[in-house]
């Protein structure tokens, strides 16, 4: 295809009409897909989530400027669930990135959370990969972190910021629910608010009482819109893909992520499939409307769908 060939050229243009396919569902963003997934693997994928407002955006912002200072290229992905449409980033996330977007070795993508028809997690992974086949060193991938749907997309990061600031207490109780475990770093930002020491000593401890041997999630204080802490905290990322890379980790993290991908898309085909045939006898609507009448139930409707006499 002439626009992936473009896109491993370094052609920002074509990376961006890729991109749209992709998010449109295009006929031929599969071929696409198939086309750039050689090339794709290289990059080091950085998730972070946190409750909104925690600092996400200007740690993101912060740390592209870290690594571009180090010679890193950096491509960002932005899960905006605020519209349905990209660019529904906030006024200070546009001026932010548009800041960065000038240079050449930045590329920054902001999404919206609906109108993904395979599910937005498919589609930011499918992002990815064209940003990786792209060549950006750095990924790093912004969602707020709530709902299955943001968790499926932070779990294809090679390493997952969680976010969180002082005196947000419930969020902390939040954070023991969802995202505790997904965590390779803690991040408390706005460490020039009070509260702070209490904040990070309430995740240690909850840090303490639930990691096993092996990686302990690190927590890094951060005045993000001060750039305070950034170096710590690239230090500690870097600290992790070490830790990943010497304990095999790595391979073995990325296959799992590989299953679940395959899993996901195989879920999708046949959802597809069934669906297609399905409705050109009705036979769905007939089936819920059985179900309705507890005729039958789902599991036998189902088993229906998917072996039509
Ligand atoms: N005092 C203080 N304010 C901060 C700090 N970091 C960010 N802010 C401010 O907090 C607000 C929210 O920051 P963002 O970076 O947009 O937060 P976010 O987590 O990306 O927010 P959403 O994307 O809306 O969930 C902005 O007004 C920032 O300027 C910090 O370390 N200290
Ligand atoms: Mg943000």
């Amino acid at each position: 295809m002439e626009l992936v060939d473009r896109l491993l050229a370094g052609d920002r243009r074509a990376c961006a009409r890729l991109i749209t396919l992709v998010e449109n569902e295009a006929p031929e963003a599969k071929q696409a897909l198939r086309e750039v997934y050689p090339y794709t693997g290289n990059a080091h994928v950085i998730g972070v989530t946190g409750p909104p407002g925690a600092g996400k955006s200007s740690l993101v912002d912060k740390l592209t400027q870290y690594y571009r200072e180090q010679g890193e290229t950096v491509g960002v992905i932005a899960v905006d669930p605020s519209s349905p449409f990209t660019g529904g980033a906030l006024l200070g996330d546009r001026i932010r990135m548009q800041e960065r977007a000038t240079d050449p070795g930045v590329f920054i993508r902001s999404m919206g959370t609906r109108g993904h028809m395979g599910g937005l997690a498919l589609t930011t992974k499918d992002v990815i990969k064209i940003l990786d086949a792209f060549g950006k060193d750095i990924i790093l991938v912004e969602t707020v972190g709530t709902g299955q749907d943001e968790i499926d997309i932070i779990k294809a990061a090679d390493t997952v910021l969680v976010v969180t600031m002082p005196s947000l207490g419930d969020d902390i109780q939040a954070i023991k629910a969802g995202i505790l475990e997904i965590g390779d770093i803690f991040v408390v930002n706005k460490a020039d608010l009070d509260y702070v020491d209490k904040a990070v000593m309430e995740l240690e401890m909850m840090l303490d009482f639930n990691s096993d041997k092996g990686w302990r999630p690190p927590v890094v204080r951060t005045v993000a819109n001060m750039g305070v802490g950034i170096e710590e905290l690239a230090e500690a990322i870097q600290a992790h893909i070490g830790y990943l890379r010497k304990e095999g980790l790595f391979e073995e993290k990325r296959r799992l992520k590989i299953e679940m991908e395959l899993l996901e898309v195989l879920n999708q085909l046949i959802v597809k499939e069934v669906l297609e045939k399905a409705k050109k006898t009705n036979e769905f609507d007939n089936l819920v409307d059985l179900i309705l009448e507890r005729e039958t139930d789902c599991y036998t409707a189902a088993e229906k769908l998917l072996n039509p006499k």
